[in-house]
């Protein structure tokens, strides 16, 4: 019980000083994220595969039950009377605190506050609660105080005598019951107040107050069809009217919302960064470094485009792509501003939080809507997503281009800087590949016989900036049937498609699924696994009708 209570005050008066300086967190955060950056990556791939995105919630509480666990044998030696090295253990979980904000980006005294003033507040209660001369070993009257005998682990009852026994168990017994009683109730308040006061650190609020100027161009830049790029006030409803999407229950909307876009990343808590400290940093090979505020950036001339993001680890079939409509400055544009010096073939973005990545810059200058993104379907980013400010690069897996919180750039040559997941065995380009997805039918799910003997099966394709040109499905193995295609405003965004399958035989079936990029081009039908550049081969879902 020692052991863990100290283990919460500490916890709480770190959290306190989460409350009182801007950019610090709790202990578990730092050490957290470190477990992070320093696993193999089979071990964090093991992680994703068995938690999902649930898997930073799970090293929270992982960390947690460790901080419990070497809790509870710092108690044991408490409570043993070997108070030193009590302390001492404490005193080392607070120097790993400490190392762990060391090891994060931009570390600072303050930051280190949560772990130094955690570790001594626990000291401080180990202190309190455990048996010793002057506290809660009652004397015997007349009787030496008990410290050695504690301290040797002897048993309290050889020194204060047979007859003292009773009262004197029970009197430390309620004192100690008391004290615990006290360290709990403030370890409580204290917690939560820091609660509080780290509310006043998030971008909830001036998020929610802030209002962004009007992009000045809402047209398609790249291979436009006769589809408009719908305006800021479009909603899903008008799209179906135009066309993106055909409406099919089960299938994903063509435009994802803000809630429901995936989400990625390696922050353990998601970076709280106010618009008005944030700067954007170029440098490296260019001819004039620049600095830029959120408010410059919003004097500039701003787009809007709807692009598709996928992640490199979306499994085939899988759910970690999406397509939001952005808004912000050509990245293009400011890099212009700032002059790229030939041989510069790297671009490498950072983020806010230390994650960063290498982007070619051919790509990000040939023309396509590479953005410096402020907002997303409409509304400032989420902070999840990157709020004030991140990278949208249509066509690049989101590990090598989508920066978010971003607040560097560097211009570099390729060879010359390795991004993040480069060295954890992820290739260093990640064009996306040309996928299909099938939405409908589920997998093993059971349709009634559709009343108009039709049957819709249907789903999503993409190849991000090289565009959809075919979409075609095998039936119970059968000869490819081509589909039909969606509307899309440019060949940045996923394309629905649809089969409809006019008289199903009632049983069980599949249906695989193959798309073709903008060039005509098939994707490849042998299976390949996410890592090192992203999955490939087709979707085949088993289902069956009326049966
Ligand atoms: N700062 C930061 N930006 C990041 C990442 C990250 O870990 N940290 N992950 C990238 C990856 S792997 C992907 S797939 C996209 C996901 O963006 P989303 O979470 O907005 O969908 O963000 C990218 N940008
Ligand atoms: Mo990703």
């Amino acid at each position: 019980m020692i052991g863990l209570l100290s283990t919460l005050a500490g916890l709480a008066a770190a959290e306190l000083m989460v409350g009182l300086v801007r950019g610090a967190s709790s202990p578990v955060v730092p050490v957290g994220q470190e477990v992070i950056d320093i696993v193999p990556p089979q071990v964090k791939d093991w992680a994703i595969s068995w938690f999902g995105t649930a898997d930073k919630a799970v090293l929270i509480m992982g960390t947690l039950i460790s901080l419990a666990v070497v809790g509870s044998v710092v108690g044991n030696l408490a409570v043993k009377g070997n108070r030193a090295a009590a302390y001492a253990v404490t005193f080392v979980v607070g120097l790993i605190g400490m190392f762990a904000v060391w090891m994060r980006p931009a570390p600072t005294l303050g930051r280190m506050l949560p772990p130094i003033v955690g570790s001594m507040v626990s000291m401080l209660v180990i202190w309190w609660l455990s048996p010793r001369d002057a506290g809660l070993v009652v004397r015997p009257s007349g009787g030496e105080p008990s410290a050695s005998a504690a301290r040797s682990g002897a048993n309290p009852e050889m020194v204060t005598g047979p007859a003292t026994t009773m009262t004197s168990g029970s009197v430390q017994r309620r004192e100690f019951l008391q004290r615990a009683g006290t360290v709990s109730l403030l370890a409580v308040a204290v917690g939560a107040l820091g609660r509080i006061l780290k509310g006043r650190f998030e971008v909830g609020a001036e998020r929610a107050a802030l209002q962004l100027p009007a992009p000045v161009d809402t047209a398609p830049a790249v291979g436009a069809t006769d589809l408009p790029v719908p305006s800021a006030s479009t909603d899903t409803s008008e799209l179906l009217a135009q066309g993106a999407d055909f409406g099919i229950d089960g299938v994903e909307s063509w435009a994802v919302s803000n809630g429901n876009f995936y989400r990625i990343d390696t922050a353990l808590v998601v970076p709280q960064v106010p618009k008005d400290s944030w700067r954007l940093r170029i440098h490296g090979m260019v001819d004039r470094e620049l600095e830029i505020t959120y408010a410059d950036l919003l004097e500039r001339d701003m787009i809007e485009r709807y692009i598709t993001l996928s992640c490199v680890s979306n499994p085939v079939g899988g759910d970690l792509v999406g397509n939001a409509k952005w808004q912000g400055v050509r990245l293009k544009d400011v890099l212009d501003e700032a002059g790229v010096q030939p041989g510069a073939t790297q671009v490498v973005s950072r983020s806010i939080d230390g994650w960063n990545c290498g982007s070619p810059t051919s790509a990000i200058m040939d023309g396509r809507d590479a953005l410096l993104a402020v907002a997303m379907n409409g509304e400032p980013l989420p902070a999840e997503h990157g709020y004030p400010v991140r990278l949208v690069v249509p066509g690049l897996y989101g590990y090598v281009s989508a920066t978010k919180w971003v607040t560097e750039i560097e211009l570099t040559r390729w060879e010359d800087f390795d991004g993040y997941w480069v060295p954890r065995g992820w290739s260093k380009e990640g064009p996306v590949k040309t996928l299909a997805r099938i939405d409908r039918p589920k997998r093993n799910a059971d349709y009634d016989m559709p009343g108009d003997a039709v049957f819709d099966i249907a789903g999503l394709a993409w190849a991000v900036h090289r565009g959809i040109s075919r979409v075609e499905v095998s039936i119970d193995d059968g000869v490819w049937l081509e589909c039909e295609l969606a509307g899309i405003p440019s060949d940045d965004t996923w394309r629905q498609w649809r089969y409809r399958w006019t008289d199903p035989t009632p049983g069980k079936h599949d249906v695989r699924v193959r798309a073709f990029d903008g060039d005509g081009v098939a994707q490849p039908s042998d299976p390949k696994a996410v890592a090192p550049d992203g999955a490939q081969g087709y979707h085949k879902v088993a289902f069956s009708v009326g049966a």
